[in-house]
């Protein structure tokens, strides 16, 4: 199976840019949030589409490892809340405590992306990213993956 990064769509910022005397710590914030949406994508964009071991190649999205940190596909890392957060190469990133990465993936038609089928059902999913500080969205981004069958 190849796995295909279609591009960074749909990036969406919500509630980071606050008024007055806040903009500069809220300017800060994104950049922040920029980077450890940055460290996530990273770590799961080299995941493969679905699990590469033959026997576990046709289970039902989420977690199938012990850890997340032996995930080996994508969709292990579906519904995982990193808090603290996880740099790319796994290690918590302890001095940002307050700072949640939150995943969530969802399945979409291979034929519409903007409609959205059944988990593990198709071969096209978004991978959206919600990072938060104090439990506050500064962010919210994702990215489109998509495998070619090899049929
Ligand atoms: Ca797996
Ligand atoms: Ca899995």
């Amino acid at each position: 199976m190849a796995t295909v990064v279609l591009g960074v769509g749909m990036a969406a910022i919500m509630g980071a840019l606050r008024a007055g005397t806040q903009v500069n710590s809220g300017a800060s914030d994104m950049s922040r949030a920029v980077l450890l949406g940055q460290e996530l994508r990273e770590r799961i964009g080299q995941l493969p589409f679905s699990d590469p071991d033959a026997g576990q190649a046709g289970n039902s999205p989420g977690l199938d490892e012990s850890s997340i940190l032996l995930a080996d596909d994508m969709d292990d890392y579906d519904g995982q809340v990193f808090s603290p957060p996880i740099s790319s190469m796994g290690d918590s990133m302890t001095d940002l405590s307050t700072w949640s990465q939150a995943v969530d993936i969802s399945w979409k038609n291979d034929n519409n992306i903007a409609a959205t089928v059944g988990d593990g059902s198709s071969n096209t999913a978004y991978v959206k990213i919600t990072i938060r500080n104090n439990n506050e969205v500064v962010l919210t981004t994702g990215w489109i993956v998509s495998q070619v069958p090899t049929n």
